[in-house]
């Protein structure tokens, strides 16, 4: 049953507004320099990350890829270290060796990320066939782009976690677009990745992923199927990116999307459907404050030691 519970959903908005800001803070900031990292980010995808982590416990496991800041944040990984990490600094998740790519934070489950495309769905599920060999209880989530579904390691993945009944969700961000090149011209129209999933024998199912409590609520009916031992599920959801692939900019004008089609888009936006619901001024200003925080402690943090 979807949520209607109206203290869940102020949770879900306030954990999809404060990724936002932490989001538009770096964007802010990025033309300073000081980042000198490529970022990607999950600007208009908030909805899958924090969905999906609702239904997760602390224990449980993610991976993700590229655009990885969403997850990481919504997991409960650090904002300092997240923060120091972007700008290279000693104190970051990584140390400052990885960048914005390379998020990690154990102790909340985020096993790591990943730039290659794909890369992370055999780690993923290597996660939890290790889980499932230590019968231990927790399940892994794999977060990638509609872009892996094109690498072959995710046939390969879907088949292994077929065939050992692993307690994984694979999780897919179909924001329509690879950089700059649309679905249509990647897949023939014919390619119904969720037909592929469910013929490798996982559980499917799809859904909105810019209405939150959908995929919170798509994402508990998988978790309770993973949970009964019925191995695992490919979920997706659409959505779309409002900024550039990679960069802090917006990029419509260059033509490989339209105004219009991002217009609409932006009327579907995660958080502006929930807004007027709920007085944004307290929550803006407890986030905004932990913003600030976390980036005075990334440019007061030393960089590394170079080996
Ligand atoms: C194996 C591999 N091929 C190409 C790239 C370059 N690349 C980085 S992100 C990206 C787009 C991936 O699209 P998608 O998986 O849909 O994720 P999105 O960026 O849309 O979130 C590409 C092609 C890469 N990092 N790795
Ligand atoms: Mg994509």
């Amino acid at each position: 049953m979807i949520c209607t519970d109206k203290s869940i959903l102020l949770k879900l908005y306030f954990e999809m507004l404060r990724i936002r800001r932490i989001e538009e803070a770096i964007a802010a900031r990025y033309p300073e320099q000081q980042m000198r990292c490529p970022v990607h980010l999950s600007i208009g995808q908030e909805a899958i990350a924090v969905g999906v982590c609702k239904a997760l416990l602390q224990t449980d496991q993610i991976v993700s890829s590229h655009r990885a800041h969403a997850h990481y944040l919504a997991k409960g990984g650090s904002l300092r270290k997240m923060i120091a990490e972007i700008y290279g600094k000693k104190t970051g998740c990584c140390q400052g060796w990885g960048g914005s790519m390379h998020l990690v934070d154990l102790e909340h489950g985020m096993m790591g990320s990943t730039p290659i495309v794909g890369g992370s769905i055999p780690i993923g599920v290597g996660l939890a066939f290790a889980a499932h060999l230590k019968r231990e209880p927790h399940l892994t989530v794999i977060f990638f782009g509609e872009g892996s579904t094109e690498e072959g390691v995710w046939a390969e993945s879907l088949n292994f976690a077929a065939l050992k009944r692993l307690p994984v969700l694979f999780v897919c961000e179909n924001n329509l677009y690879s950089v700059y090149s649309p679905l249509h011209v990647r897949q023939p129209l014919s390619r119904s990745r969720l037909q592929i999933a469910r013929a490798h024998g996982l559980h499917v199912d799809s859904g909105d992923g810019n209405v939150v409590e959908e995929v919170l609520e798509k994402s508990q009916s998988a978790v309770a199927h993973i949970h009964s031992g019925k191995g695992p599920v490919y979920l997706e959801f659409t959505t779309y990116r409002f900024r550039e692939h990679c960069g802090p900019n917006f990029d419509n004008h260059i033509g490989y999307r339209t105004h219009e089609e991002a217009a609409s888009w932006e009327t579907r936006c995660p958080l502006k459907r929930l807004s007027h619901q709920f007085d944004d001024e307290s929550i803006r200003q407890q986030i905004d404050d932990e913003i600030i925080d976390a980036f005075q402690f990334a440019l007061n943090s030393p960089f590394p030691e170079v080996r």
